[in-house]
């Protein structure tokens, strides 16, 4: 299966283990260079058999310290890991980037991690995009979990689902008010719950209302996230989490909702693609064609509303006869 004569060198490198290939495509492929559009298209077929791990929650919780004990169990048993980071933090700043890369440096030297860090530049499309992008070519590279960390904020959470098999929500105790304004979005989110900082008191006491609002919420096709309480300075319940991770890996080829589940991310990347394509398309030609300017003069005077105008353009311009 792994000497197809049509994939591109730099493919054929990424696929072999070639960091530095694998490294300059990402950063291609964030940098919107559209000379690697072939290197991509080439490696989709050999992707969507990894399992990609999501690991979201608010700031600070310990998403990347639980990550990085996470990559030294997973590489105790020989599995390789792939990681990309969506840093919150502003280029400028660089704390969190620089924290995250600490903590993650001792394995730097190891071939069976790669991590990569991306600047969130405050647009969630745009994460949810190249994000997807990157856990792609981690996949075609070959390793054998893909992590992504996001920081938790309403649209990046919800982003993680189109890119994730499995997403895994971080809290920590007396997230009280965190929790409840977080609650309609959690349940839509979470494959399993993640209660770090267990060392600190009120650990047990947020296990318990998380279940709470868990048996609250009816189980989604058949699944009940777990909740696992865990610290990553004792350490303790990485194991356990861990074998929440898989259930739910395992869940999914069992009930024959990988399929699903995948069918439904690409049927919404696609229609997302079109979007941006169209909507593109559209602003630009409400600037430059004369009776779309026109429409947009009426709006401007206030004699059509948007809604209208939008449902006008769309019925004459795009609609199929
Ligand atoms: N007491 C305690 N502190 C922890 C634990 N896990 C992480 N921390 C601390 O929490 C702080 C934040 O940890 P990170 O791993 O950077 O958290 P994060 O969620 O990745 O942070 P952002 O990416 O900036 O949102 C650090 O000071 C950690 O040392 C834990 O289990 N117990
Ligand atoms: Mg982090």
């Amino acid at each position: 299966m792994t000497g197809s004569p049509r994939l591109p060198p730099v493919a054929r490198a990424i696929v072999d283990g070639d960091r530095r290939a694998l490294a300059r495509t990402i950063s291609a492929v964030e940098n919107g260079d559209p000379r690697v559009a072939g290197i991509v298209r080439s490696l989709y077929p050999r992707t969507g058999r990894t399992p990609v791990i999501g690991l979201t929650g608010p700031l600070g919780v310990g998403k990347s310290s639980l990550l990085s004990v996470l990559i030294g169990q997973l590489r105790a048993r020989g599995k390789t890991v792939g990681v990309v980071a969506v840093d919150p933090s502003s280029p400028y700043s660089g704390g969190s980037v620089l924290g995250d890369r600490i903590r993650l440096e001792r394995k730097a030297n190891d071939d069976g991690v790669f991590f990569r860090s991306m600047a969130s530049r405050g647009e969630a499309g745009g994460i949810a995009a190249s994000t997807r992008e990157v856990a792609r070519l981690l996949d075609a590279a070959g390793f054998d979990v893909v992590f992504v960390e996001t920081v938790g904020s309403g649209q990046v959470d919800v982003a993680i689902r189109g890119v994730a098999t499995t997403s895994v929500v971080i809290l920590v105790p007396h997230l009280g008010d965190e929790v409840q304004t977080l609650k309609a979005g959690l349940f839509e989110i979470a494959d399993v719950f993640c209660v770090n900082k267990a060392d600190l008191p009120g650990a047990d006491l947020a296990a318990k209302d998380l279940s709470e609002l868990v048996a609250l919420g009816a189980a989604r096709d058949g699944w009940a996230p777990p909740i696992v309480p865990t610290s990553t300075t004792t350490p303790s319940g990485i194991e356990e989490l861990w074998t929440a991770i898989d259930a739910h890996e395992q869940f999914l080829d069992s009930t024959g909702q990988r399929t699903q589940h995948e069918r439904a991310r690409l049927s919404a990347e696609i229609a997302e693609r079109v979007k941006d394509r169209m909507g593109r398309e559209v602003a630009e030609r409400l600037t430059r064609d004369p009776e779309l300017r026109r429409l947009l003069d009426r709006v401007v005077a206030r004699t059509l509303d948007p809604a209208t105008a939008a449902e006008e353009l769309f019925r004459t311009h795009y609609a199929p006869k």
